[in-house]
This record gives C-alpha cells, sequence and structure tokens, in this order.
C-alpha cells in the first residue's frame, strides 16, 4: 500500500508565500527567518495573486509598501547585508515596467553577492491574452517575456508555468540564497494566471525548513602551500575584502594579524575588518586607498587576498603590486575569486580558513621582522595627521568641505552608528578617511556603485538593525536620483538619517572629466549659458524643501558650527531626519587626500582640444606600469 499523503488546496501565490513563511537559515547554531518580510508594489501580474495571497497569510509574511521597485531591491539588499546574509526579503511586482525596474537592484544584489528574493508577475502561461497589457511582444520567441531581462544578472532564474513547477522551483531559491558561494538575486519569475490557479500541496512542502550556511575548511594541500607561501615572505599584506565580514572571520582575522604581525589592509567591502585604531589597520587599498596601504601593497612580496574579487579599485588596475616576484594567496569561498591572478588559492570559508592558517602558522612561530612592523606603524601614524588635518575645521562658521563634515559626523558617533554610501565622491573620501569603529559600521556598496542605494537600504539596515544609528550619505545627484523611499520611511515610522551634502552637481565624475579631457562636460547642474554650455549659475533647487515636501523632519547646517548642532540633533532623533548642508559647488576643489594610485579609464586617443591630448600623455604613462600577474 503507498501511504495517503495529505495535501493543501491553495493558489500558486498562496503556496509559495506559506512556504517562504517557512523558511530558516542557520550558522554556528544561530537560526533565523530566511525570509523576513515581503516587499511589493501591486499592479496587474501580482495584485490578485500575490496580493491576495499575502492578506491571506498577513499573520505569518509581513508586508511592506515600498515607491519604486528598484529601491525595495535596495532595502532588501541594505536588510540581508545587516543580517549577515542569513535574512533578506522577498519583493513582488506587477508585469512589465514594474518587474523591468528590478534589474538594476538585481545586477547590486548579484555583484555584491547579497541574497535578495525578487517575485515578478510574468505575462499569461496559457497565453490566452496575447498580448497582455505591457507585454513585450517578440516575434521570434513566444516564450520570451521582459522578465527574461533578469536572467544574467540573477544566480538562479525559473518561471513557473505550471503550478507543481512551483516546488522544486522553490526549493532551488533557497539552496542558492544560502549558498556562501552562489547567493545574490534569485528570481522567480510569476505568470499572472498561474498565481491564481490553485493546485493540492503535499503538506510537507509547508513544513519549517532550515538550511544550513555552511563554512568549509581548506584543502590540507592548498592549506601547506599557503603556509608556505607565508612563511617565505618578507613584506606581505594582507587585503581583507567584504568576504571577511560575509563570513563573520573579524576576530578570526585579528587572531591571524596578533599571531603573524601582517599588516591589514581593506577595500571598500572590507573596511571595518579590524577596527581603525588597531595597529595592524592600515585603511583602504588601491584607488581610494591610504598613502600607507598602497606603499605596502606596492612593495609586498606576497599579497593575502581574503574574500576580496580584487576589482580594479584594488588593484590600481593593475599597476599597484610592483614588488619583485610579488605573489597572491587568495583565501576565497568561492574557486572563481580564488584563482584570480595567478594566485595560489585557499579555498574555505573566510573564517575557517584564517583559522586554519593561523593554527599552522604558530606551529612555526611565524612572524614578520620587527622593522617591517615599525615602518608600517609610523606610516599609519603619520596618515592619521593627514586624516585630522583634512577633519578639521579653524573656522567655524564657513560652509564646510566635504571631509569636514564627515569630520563633524566623526566627532559624533560612536560603533552603534552605521553609516551607508555607494556613489559620488563620497564612497572614495569615506574609504580613505573614516575612521570605522565597529565591523559593519562601515556599509559601502561600490560593488555596483549604484546611485540612488542609500536611502532605501538605510531602510533595510535599520529594520534589521532598528536600535541602531543609521546614516544614509547622499550627494545632491544620488538624492534626485532616488529620494523616493523617504515617503515609505516616514509611513513606517523607521527613523533613519539622511546626511544630505549639496554642491550642484557631479563633484566625482566631474574631476574624473577633468582629469581625462573632457572638461567637466555634462557634469555640473548649472544653467545653460549664451553659448549653449551648462557654465550659468547653478540651479534654484532646494533639496532640503524637496525631502521635507516628502514628511521628514530636515536640518539646514549652512556653517561647520551648524552642522555640528544638526547632526547631533538628527542622532537622538526618533523620527525620520534628514541634515542638509551645502558644500563647496562640484566644480570647485575640495579637500580630500588626492587619489594614492590610479584608476583607468580610457582616454581619448586623438583628439584636437589640449586638455585632452594632454591626459592622453598621462594616461600613456599610466598605461606602462601596469604589470600582468601571471
Ligand atoms: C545609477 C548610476 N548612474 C550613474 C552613475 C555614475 N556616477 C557615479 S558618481 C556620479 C555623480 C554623483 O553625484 P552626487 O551624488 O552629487 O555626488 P558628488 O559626485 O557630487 O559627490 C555619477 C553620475 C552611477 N554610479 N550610478
Ligand atoms: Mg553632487
Amino acid at each position: 500500500m503507498t501511504p495517503t499523503t495529505s495535501t493543501t488546496r491553495l493558489t500558486v501565490a498562496q503556496a509559495l508565500v506559506r512556504f517562504l513563511s517557512a523558511q530558516y537559515s542557520e550558522r554556528d547554531g544561530v537560526r533565523q527567518r530566511l525570509i523576513g518580510a515581503t516587499w511589493g508594489i501591486f499592479g496587474h501580474g501580482n495584485v490578485a495573486g500575490l496580493g491576495q495571497a499575502l492578506i491571506e497569510y498577513a499573520g505569518e509574511m509581513p508586508y511592506h509598501q515600498g515607491r519604486n521597485e528598484q529601491s525595495m531591491v535596495h532595502a532588501a539588499v541594505g536588510y540581508a547585508r545587516q543580517s549577515n546574509r542569513l535574512s533578506t526579503h522577498a519583493v513582488t511586482t506587477s508585469i512589465g515596467p514594474g518587474a523591468t525596474n528590478l534589474v538594476t537592484g538585481a545586477a547590486l544584489a548579484t555583484i555584491n553577492h547579497l541574497p535578495v528574493l525578487l517575485l515578478p508577475g510574468d505575462i499569461f502561461a496559457t497565453r490566452v491574452a496575447d498580448p497582455v497589457l505591457q507585454q513585450l511582444e517578440v516575434p521570434y520567441a513566444g516564450d520570451v517575456s521582459v522578465n527574461d531581462s533578469l536572467r544574467p544578472v540573477s544566480k538562479y532564474f525559473d518561471r513557473i508555468t505550471r503550478p507543481e513547477a512551483l516546488i522544486p522551483a522553490a526549493l532551488q531559491a533557497m539552496r542558492v540564497l544560502t549558498d556562501p558561494v552562489e547567493t545574490g538575486a534569485v528570481t522567480l519569475a510569476l505568470p499572472q494566471d498561474v498565481q491564481a490557479e490553485a493546485y493540492d500541496w503535499p503538506e510537507e512542502f509547508f513544513a519549517e525548513r532550515t538550511w544550513v550556511v555552511r563554512r568549509p575548511g581548506a584543502d590540507p594541500t592548498e592549506l601547506a602551500e599557503a603556509v608556505r607561501a607565508v612563511r617565505a615572505a618578507r613584506r606581505p599584506l594582507l587585503i581583507a575584502g567584504g568576504g571577511v565580514h560575509h563570513s563573520r572571520a573579524e576576530e578570526a582575522l585579528a587572531e591571524f594579524a596578533a599571531a603573524t604581525g601582517i599588516p591589514v589592509a581593506s577595500t571598500q567591502a572590507g573596511k571595518g575588518s579590524l577596527r581603525h585604531d588597531h595597529p595592524q589597520d592600515v585603511g583602504g587599498v588601491g584607488h581610494t586607498g591610504t598613502a600607507t596601504a598602497n606603499e605596502l601593497a606596492r612593495q609586498a612580496d606576497l599579497v593575502i587576498g581574503v574574500g576580496t574579487r580584487y576589482t580594479d579599485f584594488t588593484t590600481a588596475s593593475g599597476t599597484l603590486f610592483t614588488g619583485d616576484g610579488v605573489r597572491f594567496l587568495n583565501l576565497n569561498i568561492a574557486a572563481y575569486d580564488g584563482h584570480k591572478l595567478a594566485g595560489l588559492p585557499l579555498i574555505a570559508d573566510a573564517r575557517s580558513g584564517l583559522q586554519e592558517l593561523t593554527a599552522a602558522l604558530e606551529m612555526h612561530a611565524h612572524r614578520v621582522t620587527d622593522a617591517y612592523v615599525g615602518e608600517y606603524t609610523l606610516d599609519k601614524e603619520r596618515w592619521e595627521q593627514r586624516v585630522d588635518a583634512c577633519y578639521e575645521a579653524d573656522e567655524p562658521d564657513v560652509r564646510p568641505t566635504q571631509p569636514q563634515v564627515l569630520g563633524a559626523l566623526d566627532a559624533l558617533v560612536d560603533e552603534s552608528d552605521v553609516i551607508i554610501n555607494a556613489a559620488g565622491s563620497l564612497p572614495g573620501d569615506l574609504h580613505k578617511l573614516w575612521r570605522a569603529r565597529s565591523r559593519d559600521q562601515f556599509h559601502l556598496e561600490y560593488g555596483y556603485s549604484c546611485m540612488g542605494y542609500e536611502i532605501p537600504a538605510a531602510i533595510g539596515v535599520k529594520m534589521a538593525a532598528p536600535e541602531r544609528n543609521v546614516w544614509a550619505l547622499v550627494g545632491d545627484g544620488t538624492y534626485l536620483m532616488m529620494p523616493t523611499e523617504i515617503v515609505t520611511a516616514v509611513q513606517e515610522g523607521i527613523a533613519i538619517k539622511i546626511l544630505l551634502v549639496q554642491n550642484h552637481g557631479y563633484a566625482s565624475i566631474g574631476g574624473l572629466s577633468e582629469e581625462t579631457g573632457a572638461e567637466r562636460f555634462g557634469t555640473a547642474y548649472r544653467f545653460r549659458s549664451a553659448d549653449g554650455t551648462y557654465t550659468g549659475a547653478p540651479l534654484p533647487v532646494d533639496l532640503a524643501a524637496n525631502a521635507a515636501s516628502l514628511g521628514m523632519r530636515v536640518l539646514r547646517a549652512k556653517t561647520v558650527r551648524d552642522l555640528r548642532a544638526a547632526l547631533a540633533e538628527a542622532r537622538a532623533a526618533d523620527t525620520p531626519t534628514c541634515v542638509y548642508v551645502e558644500t563647496e559647488t562640484a566644480d570647485t576643489v575640495s579637500g580630500p587626500p588626492p587619489a594614492q594610485a590610479w584608476w583607468d579609464v580610457p582616454v581619448a586617443e586623438t583628439a584636437t582640444r589640449a586638455s585632452a591630448v594632454k591626459a592622453r600623455e598621462l594616461y600613456e604613462r599610466h598605461v606602462s606600469t601596469r604589470r600582468r600577474h601571471l
């Protein structure tokens, strides 16, 4: 006799919501809900299917209303990062534009290895309504919809064209979300007719399920090679990437550092792996790095990359690691990254790998020389003095420079504050200057460096850590791209803080444009002049009034003194509060230390304008210093 399985008759959307409510992740013996909530903007394609299911299961699955699909993904990503990738949110959208608005958020999640579950509505599986409103008709392929644009930016993609297909797809989706190598955006496209279809689901599908986030250890042969490489190195430098945080390997890193004396530099994603005042933290490395870290990188004979993808910012586009016979040892959970720069791979979880490496090196009592320690200790002190000089404001009654804005914030925060940023000139200033006081204070999204990430991400971070002060640092360009989720923060009473820096355009890209011979073309927010160029007066936009119009409390700061008071008031506030400050305009120079390493942005090989000709000469000189590591 075959045992009878009890079944429950539910729609596909109801079954999905019930299933998601019962998923848990577990790491190091701690278990938590995997999908903490669902964000949604309703239209046809999800209003009747998932919308109905979310009200039916409102007790099990919290729902949050967003304003823009992209920014809902940013909020989910912020939540996931603050939750150490052990918990995330789902995002449901209507078909068509609602769905394609997900693409940027999905790419951001996937690039940063952060889990997020996307549930876009899709065209009729039956094709009875053909074309349905907002359908892109593809004459050569009947089974293509706009949702296929999510395939290349998703780590798992499936389209649920029959009810029973949800079962394997949902299980695969959870596998990918909780796999430390694979994780990123996961998309289940849901045709709107299928969402509403009923099916007899086996009860087991809704049983609680726990997905263990594994910590694989190193292969003994790779570990032995790694130990040999570290013991042979005279000037090793460790580069901490985002993987250190994802794995919560900060303590293991500190133990490795203590045991070996090796200095620790960090990428944007890895900053805070050691506290800024740890004697072995030498700060950011690469194009936006500190002089200390970059000088060590130039002379290193062994670079130990831990959980880093070695982007062009980190390697200064292949010009940073110039030491004779420099080699790379790459501790990474992903073999893809572990093999980069022809390095020795040490494929393992960052925490496990560091612990194994430390134990093996301790057996040999291996340490770098005191002379080496003395050298980087002195350099670190020198850099600290430069940071102090940038932060200092001798004249408190004038407009601050951007570094002085950071200095004012630095003077106020403690280790519980979280600082979020993604694009503009702030990432470079922050990477160079910011003194990270706790492992997760420095939240820089620099994998995609996506303008508009900061405000929605702050909402997600605050949802994951309600007790912490969460600051979104945004430039005026970023603000104009996506201020909309302010409304959500106000609606939900999520007391995020926004520090809005007005400099009337793109200081970052303006500077880059100038260096590359494009003369700041199209990078300032100014009126058109009589000659047709944007060189007139700055635009009379009032972004503070704009933020206030969306329901936020806004404090305007004109001077350094005002700014200090406004930041303190915002920090104490229990409602969403914005501090608005004007710095210099984007086409005047602000005061951070200049780049300590190059970044490759190709310059016109032929041009008539002198600026471009000169920029090309300099460009070619930099290109000639590029090294291939084979
Ligand atoms: C969505 C998106 N579009 C374009 C860019 C390219 N980009 C990088 S920084 C920047 C300007 C940012 O301006 P703002 O926020 O005012 O910061 P500032 O450079 O003035 O500090 C642009 C256009 C980007 N990173 N993201
Ligand atoms: Mg700006």
